[in-house]
């Protein structure tokens, strides 16, 4: 008995221990705030909470080994970020692009990389040092034009890791695979005549640069799915492809 209250101490204490050791923290780090990069919008509450994943609470820790080309940090709390199927704003831009970081901790820093695809369009160094907070850098977008995914990465001077942003641009007003404008096509939701209420209306075969309405139904392949997520759907957003914006009924 005496034994095992004695044991129920020790253990009692280890986490006040945990807890007192001043590890970096977990949440401090940094993320693109303007334009809004898609973890800056999570948290906005631009695109809604379940879609985001941790993203909503920490937009700044996307973090990851460095070298990676992608959104999260292949961190998989992050995962939702990595979706270019979710509704992100897309923010317009000509050749010439300012984007300011937010840091929560400022690390000493590597460089900063910007890359459209595979091809590096930034590039800014950080000789180790502290960045002030919040920091801009102006890049050239290297003609590249139209619908375009920017990766903006902190990579940090004294780990291995690097932060991850993922900016939506419209280059020069192109056409790429810009969305259209949505057009206010927006069906308005059934009337209820009768007390009972009426499911959404089927909205029949799905079709791409169409506005959809959450709670809208459509066929697709044979198959009936419920639109989870208000957006315009484009060529290669078919509803098997998009589990966020469509489920399956
Ligand atoms: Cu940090």
């Amino acid at each position: 008995m005496k034994l095992m209250r004695k044991a129920a101490l020790v253990m009692a204490a280890v986490p006040a221990i945990v807890f007192i050791t001043p590890v970096g923290s977990a949440s401090a780090h940094g993320y693109v705030s303007s334009p809004a990069s898609r973890s800056a919008q999570c948290a906005r509450g631009d695109v809604s909470v379940d879609l985001c994943g941790q993203a909503k609470y920490e937009p700044q820790s996307a973090e990851g080994p460095k070298g990676l080309k992608n959104c999260s940090g292949a961190n998989g709390a992050f995962a939702p970020l990595d979706n270019d199927g979710l509704p992100w704003k897309v923010t317009n831009t000509g050749q010439t692009l300012s984007l300011t970081w937010t840091f929560t901790a400022r690390h000493a820093t590597r460089d900063y990389e910007y890359f459209i695809g595979g091809t590096r369009v930034g590039y800014v160094a950080g000789n180790n040092q502290q960045p002030t907070n919040p920091t801009t850098h102006t890049i050239n977008l290297g003609g590249f034009s139209g619908r375009q995914k920017l990766y903006a990465i902190w990579n940090i001077g004294d780990t291995v890791n690097a932060f991850y942003s993922c900016i939506d641009l419209n280059i020069n007003g192109g056409g790429g695979t810009t969305p259209p404008p949505t057009t206010t096509t927006t069906t308005p939701p059934p009337t209820t005549t009768s007390s009972t209420t009426t499911p959404p209306p089927a909205g029949g075969t799905w079709a791409a640069n169409t506005s959809y309405a959450t709670g809208s139904t459509v066929t697709y392949g044979g198959s009936t799915y419920r639109c989870r997520q208000a957006h315009t759907s484009l060529t290669g957003w078919e509803p098997p492809n998009v589990a966020a914006l469509w489920e399956k009924v």
